[in-house]
């Protein structure tokens, strides 16, 4: 039975004639096995071929003449070697595929500097024969474009994952570092069939423990399963753990016993973990500790930890989603306020790691107005892959078009084309990963994780393509099955910014949990943690107003950028709500007035997924029983609770406008 446990590794066999002129075309294997990493892409490729072409590639330490596939390094590989130069531009990760002739043989290369590339390269191939493309004239120059590429856990020592929507974390620290669980090995192949090359074990609201001995002895058995894969190992950081592992009486990044205390901790780590990546820091946010408890700046605590790293190599990925004990009038501008200034004051090995957008992983944003703002320090975006305000593993929601929105947002920085994506060193993604024998929740929820992989190594990339390749190598390369679903997927997203928070409407999910609607949210302990801080919905109108009239949020972009979102009559509608304050009557692009196209949206949003689910039960009988039937249930989940969505919210905002319902509307029941 089809369980979801492959992801997009299962390698179903080929239709026949399909498979077999493949294996005419690849001919005998050649692939070297001297080091772990290169026996990893030759077992890869083994069981890739084996299962889509339904024979065991013959293995051979030299080709005779006809077709050979070649998979190595100059150094490891003589049939390789001859290629050398052409790998020079491909730097350390990269690699090449090529179709080639060469003393009487037709040869297809995989080939890198590196045997990680080698390994890339070998998963690129099989997505080439899952997706069923053609093999001849290939030629394939790949290099990643983004240096840091990782998934952070948020999971706790007790196994709880915060956010975390697919069981339990994956690490057994009970049997840890004795039992190496195979799945273990899994969870690397799946990232590195993507470019990921960092992974953050523990969450970043951090138990000062995970830097405790008995755990870094845990986490270096994790790290030794990863290596051969091209995953480093990083840990969350407590900044106080001076205080709490240490004794110290102060965890202060001036006091030079707290510098000492660090730097013994980095050396400890590394003489475990000698390629450890590094900390990830999220300080003076929501009560967790930090330098400011000291007087001391953002800069002064990363580059504490960045000193005791230096010497090993190691990076400090350093949040800059802070979010302070007293509101300020716009929590919204709480991060450029405390961060830009601090442009070029970092270490050269601190990272800052910047959410996509302003708030908090909404269904919308607009890009976070840090990047582009911080020329001198090199940013990391932080996308979430676990869905905790996208309707968690329940509901269908693609990511890719939201990632792909921000990633190709322009900052306008110095005035002129700076997109997101190349403002970029490094993209995190909060992993949706845990225990499920489906790895994230639901099957379609394997989607996001894979199209966060492909865009970290190239954040260029469209996510309708990432979609297609995802949706041919999990279900079936079948164009009838193919297009459709990714038909599905691309709506998917906007359907719920539709039933949820259309028009720039944002943060209305219930307190606390985050799941299903709760506009009317109020009077909680503080402002920003009701919904109505941030609808602003009264009589005359709705939405926040972040001008010159308003919190003046628009000013931390840059001057274009402001002037666009600023203007109500050049903001996107898609950010309306987010940038302004507008009458219930005020006139948008489809003629109909505000009030009826906020309720329009949210009943758009409910037929959308309708949509979706026609879709679904058309692909029966061509989608494998037990998934199709777990999909199937997974959309009528999602339709109630779209309908929830957009009663309960049609429902109080008409409480507040006092408005009738647009002609063809049926009231909320
Ligand atoms: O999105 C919010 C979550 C918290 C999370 C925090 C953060 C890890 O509700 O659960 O804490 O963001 O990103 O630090």
């Amino acid at each position: 039975a089809e369980d979801g446990y492959n992801l997009w590794l299962r390698y179903a066999p080929l239709d026949p004639v399909l498979a077999a002129d493949y294996a005419t075309q690849l001919g005998e294997v050649v692939a070297p096995d001297q080091t772990p990493t290169l026996r990893a892409a030759r077992d890869e490729l083994v069981r890739g071929l084996t299962g889509l072409l339904g024979t065991a590639p013959r293995i051979q330490n030299e080709s005779s003449a006809g077709h050979v596939l070649a998979l190595g390094t100059p150094q490891s590989s003589a049939l390789i070697a001859p290629f050398r130069e052409e790998l020079e531009s491909l730097g350390e990760e990269g690699y090449l595929l090529k179709r080639t002739r060469r003393d009487g043989r037709d040869m297809l290369l995989v080939a890198s500097r590196s045997d990680i590339g080698v390994l890339y390269g070998t998963f690129h191939l099989l997505r080439l024969l899952q997706t069923g493309t053609a093999l001849d004239e290939l030629t394939v120059h790949e290099a990643p474009r983004v240096r840091l590429r990782v998934l952070d856990h948020w999971d706790n020592l007790d196994g709880y994952v915060e956010r975390g929507y697919a069981g339990r974390s994956l690490w057994e620290w009970q049997t840890l570092p004795e039992w190496r669980d195979p799945r273990y090995t899994d969870y690397a192949r799946a990232n590195a069939s993507l470019g990921i090359n960092g992974t953050v074990l523990n969450n970043v609201n951090a138990n000062a423990q995970s830097l405790a001995p008995q755990y870094l002895d845990k986490a270096a058995a994790l790290a030794d399963v990863f290596r051969p894969y091209g995953i480093r190992v990083y840990l969350s950081a407590r900044f106080s753990a001076p205080i709490e592992l240490g004794g110290l009486k102060t965890a202060d990044p001036l006091d030079p016993a707290v510098q000492q205390w660090w730097r013994d901790k980095a050396d400890e780590i590394y003489q475990r973990i000698p390629d450890f990546g590094g900390f990830l820091v999220k300080a003076n946010s929501e009560g967790q500790p930090g330098p400011q408890d000291y007087g001391r700046s953002h800069a002064d605590g990363a580059n504490l930890l960045a000193d005791a790293l230096a010497p090993h190599g190691g990076v400090v990925m350093w949040r800059a989603f802070v979010y302070a004990h007293d509101v300020a009038d716009d929590r919204a501008t709480q991060a450029y306020t405390e961060f830009a200034g601090l442009d070029g004051a970092f270490r050269p090995n601190v990272v800052l790691q910047v959410k996509n957008g302003p708030i908090d992983f909404q269904p919308r944003e607009p890009f976070h107005p840090l990047f582009g703002a911080m020329p001198r320090t090199p940013l990391m975006m932080e996308f979430q892959i676990t869905k905790e305000y996208l309707g968690f593993a329940t509901h269908l929601v693609y990511l890719g078009p939201l990632f792909e929105e921000v990633l190709q947002a322009d900052t306008r920085a110095g005035g002129k084309r700076f997109t997101v994506a190349q403002s970029l060193s490094g993209i995190a993604g909060v992993a949706n990963i845990g225990t499920d024998r489906t790895w994230s929740g639901s099957h379609f929820d394997q989607a996001n994780w894979y199209a966060f992989g492909r865009l970290a190594w190239n954040p260029d990339q469209s996510s309708r393509d990432i979609a297609a390749d995802w949706a041919a190598m999990t279900f079936s390369p079948d164009p009838a099955v193919v297009q459709p679903i990714v038909g599905m997927m691309m709506a998917s997203r906007e359907a719920t910014v539709n039933y949820m928070t259309p028009l720039g409407l944002h943060h209305l999910m219930a307190r606390g949990h985050h799941y299903g609607p709760g506009p009317w949210v109020d009077g909680g302990p503080r402002a920003d943690w009701t919904s109505v801080y941030y609808h602003r919905a009264d009589r005359n109108g709705i939405g926040f107003d972040r001008t010159a009239t308003g919190s003046n949020a628009v000013v931390q972009y840059a001057p274009e950028v402001a002037a666009t979102y600023a203007d109500l009559t050049q903001v996107p509608e898609a950010l309306l709500l987010w940038f302004h304050h507008v009458p219930w009557d005020h006139g948008m692009a489809s003629g109909r007035p505000l009030w009826d196209e906020l309720v329009g949206r949210y009943s758009s949003g409910v037929r959308q997924v309708q949509a979706m689910q026609d879709t679904w039960a058309s692909l029966r009988g061509r989608v494998d029983a037990d998934r199709h039937e777990q999909v199937a249930a997974f959309l009528q989940i999602q339709l109630r609770e779209a309908q929830w969505w957009r009663d309960a919210s049609v429902a109080y905002f008409q409480s507040i406008s006092g408005r009738p319902l647009p002609a063809g509307e049926a009231p909320p029941p």
